[in-house]
């Protein structure tokens, strides 16, 4: 029998998805234990393809398990993953809590694999799906040509501010929908009323804020995308600069990349390391119309790279347009990623 996992925070958005994933995924696993707020607890859950009843979260329910995934709120994963980790759980991360402790490894599989067994907190982080959306196929990139820089912007969904993202996104859709506004300062906002977790309309609308202000007029998501990107390719000094967009979408970030590399870079070069790269999907002849879009990838597993160019003033720089679906690889499978690895240590 395999080893105990535990899903903590398994009614929420990103563990509903992980359920999924995890019914589809290689199954290792013995048991597999639900846990929740004590709100949640008694409902029942499917989990390759049974029901599974949904415990309370408390110290008892850590009892004989060997990891266990967190998709809870920072403060939440503050206060218990130390507990799981204390009776002897590895514990991985999905919140903003611990990435950037220097006890606790960042880890994306396709880049960082090894960071898993330095962990002297028993607790390994999960990076955030806007920096997990670009960061595989960065980190091909980078191993064969050496980033110096990385300029992006995002064009992040809804989903990543949870329920009340799509539900606003939806509900301000329902109240435009069949009207030509769009075309007068302000007639959308007056028109949809409630803003819901942004600042400005986001239906008909691009909105350049996510996340919550920080020093200097940054946002917390630009300073995770800098953050996070030196932490999991181990250049503390990388030049990074983002700019966070929310857009009208529900699920599946976008980013454009302006990427710049110790040495000349061609874009022939960039195509057959994108191609051989695992967990990326190349996906680039604009002139068949061929570019990843997130209606086209959403439910997908891979980070989708297109339109990939060489900058025009800079033999060493490639501009790329990069797509992932933030809940799958930004956030529960990678979770279930470093799960496995974790879990393939102890069957060695
Ligand atoms: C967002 N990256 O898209 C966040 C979610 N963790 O708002």
């Amino acid at each position: 029998r395999g080893p105990t996992l535990a899903v903590v925070g398994a009614t929420g958005a990103v563990g509903t998805v992980l359920l999924s994933i995890l019914s589809e995924r290689k199954d290792i696993w013995g048991e597999i234990r639900l846990i929740a707020s004590p709100r949640s607890a008694g409902r029942k859950l499917t989990v390759r393809g049974e029901e599974v009843e949904v415990v309370a979260l408390g110290e008892a329910a850590f009892d004989g398990v060997d990891v266990a995934l967190f998709d809870v709120p920072d403060e939440v994963s503050a206060q218990w993953a130390p507990v799981a980790a204390a009776r002897g759980a590895v514990v991985v991360d999905n919140s903003g809590a611990f990435r950037m402790d220097p006890d606790v490894p960042l880890v994306v599989p396709e880049v960082n694999p090894h960071a898993v067994r330095n962990r002297p907190r028993s607790i390994i982080a999960n990076p955030n799906c806007t920096t997990l959306s670009m960061i595989v196929a960065m980190g091909a990139l980078h191993a064969e040509f050496g980033l110096g820089e990385l300029i992006v912007s995002s064009y992040q969904a809804v989903s990543g501010s949870g329920k009340e993202g799509v539900d606003t996104l939806r509900e301000q859709l329902g109240k435009l929908a069949g009207t030509e506004l769009g075309t007068q300062p302000g007639d959308i906002r007056r028109a949809v009323g409630d803003l819901g977790p942004y600042p400005a309309p986001i239906a008909l609308n691009v909105v350049p804020f996510a996340g919550s202000l920080k020093e200097d007029g940054w946002t917390s998501e630009e300073l995770k995308v800098r953050d996070e990107s030196r932490k999991i390719l181990g250049l503390p000094e990388l030049r990074v600069t983002a700019t966070c967009v929310r857009v009208p979408v529900v699920t599946t970030h976008s980013l454009t990349v302006h990427a710049r590399f110790e040495n000349e870079v061609t874009v022939a070069q960039a195509h057959e390391i994108l191609r051989a790269a695992p967990g990326v999907v190349l996906c680039d002849d604009p002139a068949a119309g061929d570019f990843p879009t997130p209606a086209d990838v959403v439910g997908t597993d891979p980070t989708w790279v297109g339109r990939v160019r060489r900058s025009m003033d800079d033999p060493c720089a490639l501009e790329l347009f990069v797509c992932g679906d933030n809940l799958r690889k930004g956030a529960a499978l990678n979770t279930a990623q470093i799960a496995e690895l974790v879990a393939a240590e102890s069957a060695a």
